[in-house]
């Protein structure tokens, strides 16, 4: 068996069988341990152990030196403190909507947290076109509970700023900074560009000065901002759901940014599900309903979004700025603009840049794909361009439905 306790090593399956048994107390002595690498993300390695007596079962994280999907990409295992560290404290903003956590071990860059394998993954739930009624007033309990109290105008001044400097996460903000901010909006060579969408990416995007110009305020906005501690990675990959419970999970990019990146992560990704099942749905009813059932999520999630905001300021914005006529508004109308062209860059950012989504890799018809790549690049540019009209549900609603014919 392998020592667990001097030098750090990325670990494979029987190495994190030996690390529950030797270092955790989670399972019985008599336990029958299997274990399990289960990590389709980007970055880690996931383990899932189970006791094959009792069914009981343990999730271990843990961070390797370089992406897996890139070795290119050589990041800090210290991500797995902040992604511990953050599911500690939002486990107390927001109560039962992250998995437990149960230990964090420094020198392996691991953690071990709450198995959620009654729960599926989002994305891939919704790519099987499940529905999930409650989504809408669960995530945005979320949002509001993480992103509003952690903010200036709720808590002290000074603990912000301990977060702030708990939270620095330079080398995962550089990925969201060059893999969504800059890349998809020139022609970089890390860029992975379906080849019948190429044509439309030149003329539309790259070739676009105005465009260019936005997003370098974008992320300026991203870089300077430190509104509040976010997920960072709010896509519908980072959420496990159920019919009657949502868990936000992987938030290792979690640092203080701008409140609008995670409620247009999960908006986009929500617009990626809508023209998914625009074209892979034959029985035209069976479509129309699906859909309509993804708008009206768009919509819940912003609207219930924006009136929780406002109503947990009303109740927890203690600095005696926050009472002023008029500011309350002036800083959720910013909000919502940064959610917009958010949802904007997500949408372009999944289908020029390297990182994609199944949504769209997964749509057979060459046709049809090239099709829904067009809409989410045309979405997604109005949304920036324009971001500053896009403030209900049915603003999104009817900016979708002005490219849906594409
Ligand atoms: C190198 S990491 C690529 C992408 O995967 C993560 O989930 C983030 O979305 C990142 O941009
Ligand atoms: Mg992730």
């Amino acid at each position: 068996m392998r020592d667990f306790t001097t030098t750090y090593f990325t670990m494979v399956e029987a190495d994190a069988l030996d690390y529950v048994k030797t270092r955790l107390s989670f399972f019985p002595d008599d336990a029958e341990l299997t274990c399990k690498e289960i990590g389709d993300g980007n970055l880690n390695y996931v383990f899932r152990i189970i006791d094959t007596k009792t069914g009981k079962s343990l999730i271990v994280k843990q961070a390797g030196p370089v992406a897996r999907i890139s070795d290119e990409f050589k990041l800090s295992p210290d991500r797995n403190r902040i992604e511990s560290e953050i599911l500690s404290l939002q486990h107390k903003l927001a109560p039962g909507f992250v998995p437990m956590m149960f230990h964090y071990d420094p020198i392996m860059n691991c953690c071990a947290m709450e198995d959620l394998s009654d729960h599926e993954i989002m994305r891939t739930a919704l790519l099987q076109y499940k529905k999930f009624p409650l989504f809408a007033d669960h995530i945005t309990t979320f949002l509001v509970n993480t992103l509003l109290l952690t903010s200036d105008v709720v808590m002290d001044h000074k603990e912000k700023k301990e977060l702030v400097k708990q939270f620095i996460n330079p080398e995962l903000c550089e990925i969201t900074e060059d893999l969504v901010f800059t890349e998809p909006f020139i022609d970089h060579p890390r860029n992975d560009v379906f080849e019948a969408t190429k044509e439309f990416i030149q003329e539309n995007i790259w070739g676009d000065p105005e465009l260019a110009l936005e997003t370098a305020k974008l992320k300026l906005e991203f870089m300077t901002n430190a509104q509040s501690l976010l997920h960072g990675d709010l896509h519908t990959g980072s959420i496990f759901i159920k019919e009657d419970s949502t868990k936000i999970i992987d938030p290792e990019f979690a640092f203080y940014g701008p409140i609008g990146y995670d409620v247009g992560n999960v908006i986009a990704n929500l617009i990626f599900a809508y023209v998914h099942a625009r074209a892979t749905i034959d029985d035209e009813a069976k479509k129309v309903d699906y859909m309509s059932y993804l708008e009206d999520t768009i919509v819940d999630t912003i609207d219930l979004y924006k009136d929780k905001f406002m109503v947990a300021w009303d109740e927890k914005a203690l600095d005696p700025v926050a009472s002023y006529p008029g500011f309350k508004e002036y800083y959720i109308g910013k909000v919502l603009d940064n959610t917009a062209a958010v949802t904007g860059l997500e949408l372009c950012r999944r289908i020029i840049g390297i990182a994609h989504v199944k949504d769209i890799t997964s749509i057979q018809d060459q046709d049809k794909r090239a099709a829904a790549e067009k809409i989410c690049l045309s979405v997604g540019k109005m949304l920036i361009l324009e971001r500053e009209w896009v403030k209900t549900g049915e603003d999104y609603v009817k900016v979708i439905r002005e490219f849906e014919q594409l």
